[in-house]
């Protein structure tokens, strides 16, 4: 699968570090009374960052509702992001997307809000790319719940069909809502169902930041040399609730064991002890990082909250098209 170079790591860590202080701000900010609908990625940082890492910042990323990990790992300024969270001008949609969020220039393109639907969207996007010739390709990402929809169905054989350059990413975190897949969903190990669109369906543990890199980097090569489209099962945890509404009832709809064991694969703290195995960092290194990313993310919210809403004339323009 090839090494995995240190300023790559790092850059991964670095932006998981990130994602879980915006995480906890989101919470905190929504303890203090703010509206904001969070889908927390504790737990998940590892995918959607190390994913976006595989990237080049022409690439195409289709998000879902979980957190904000594809955000931070295709670039977004947490500011921006924050104050688009809560209705801001400053914000990447002028406040007017609130989480629903998309920037094009990153090459974000929407935040759905009905599952699965940016699915096929992420096929077309595929397509576009291949009548414009260009070495673009979409990451796009969805959960194991979503992947039971039609539309993830007709996307996927619609990429496989057309030949496009699309990576489909399904975080498999055991739960949509409060309920177990294993009794929604027909398949211990959805990848299976890759080999009934005709592309290759592969596992990864989504608790493993640089398995993921290397995991995605390799389907990229593939769509970028013309191949067309790979699925990724990430197998991975949600250490919180659906929402931050659910956070503080875990034990009602999931043994307090498995939750335990999750939190020992902690994504971070994996890589965190990984780098300082491997001697990519030092403990001091990691601690300046840390403090780093905590700073940014209190100047962040500081920003978003001092930041104006649009006015009355600003909320109705961008919303229709002349
Ligand atoms: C078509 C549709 N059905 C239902 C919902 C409500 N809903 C929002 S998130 C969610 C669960 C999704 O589970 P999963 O795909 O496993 O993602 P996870 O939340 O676990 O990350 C549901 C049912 C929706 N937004 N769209
Ligand atoms: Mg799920």
């Amino acid at each position: 699968m090839g090494a995995v170079g240190k300023e790559v790591r790092l850059k991964i860590y670095r932006n998981m570090v990130r994602l879980r202080f915006l995480d906890d701000k989101i919470n905190e900010m929504i303890a203090g009374g703010i509206g904001i609908t969070q889908h927390s990625t504790r737990g998940q940082e590892a995918t959607p960052v190390a994913a976006c890492a595989a990237l080049e910042p022409q690439d195409y990323v289709m998000p879902y509702h979980r957190g904000w990990g594809w955000a931070i790992g295709k670039g977004m300024d947490p500011k921006i992001l924050l104050a688009e969270l809560i209705g801001k001008k400053t914000g990447c949609c002028g406040g007017k997307g609130g989480v629903h969020l998309a920037d094009w220039n990153l090459r974000i393109m929407g935040r759905p809000g009905v599952q699965a639907a940016h699915v096929p969207i992420a096929a077309g996007v595929g397509l576009s790319i291949k009548f414009r010739k260009t070495r673009d390709v979409v990451l796009c990402f969805f959960g194991d719940g979503a992947s039971n929809e039609g539309n993830v169905h007709e996307g996927m054989n619609l990429a496989s069909v057309w030949k496009v350059p699309v990576i489909f990413i399904c975080e498999n975190n055991l739960y949509a809502l409060f309920t177990p897949n294993i009794e929604t969903t027909s398949v211990r190990d959805i990848a299976d169902r890759a080999k009934g669109h005709g592309m290759p369906g592969v596992i990864v543990d989504g608790n493993d930041a640089v398995g993921v890199y290397q995991t995605v980097r390799e389907a990229v090569q593939r769509a970028r040399s013309g191949q067309g489209p790979t699925f990724i099962e990430s197998k991975t945890y949600r250490m919180h609730g659906h929402t931050a509404m659910d956070r503080f009832h875990l034990g009602g709809y999931r043994p307090k064991e498995e939750v335990e064991e999750w939190e020992r694969k902690d994504p971070v703290m994996r890589l965190r002890t990984r780098l300082l195995e491997t001697k990519a960092a030092s403990e001091k290194d990691l601690r300046e990082i840390e403090a780093r990313a905590k700073e940014e993310i209190e100047a962040a919210e500081k920003f978003a909250k001092e930041s104006p809403y649009p006015t009355k004339e600003e909320l109705s323009r961008d919303t229709y098209a002349e």
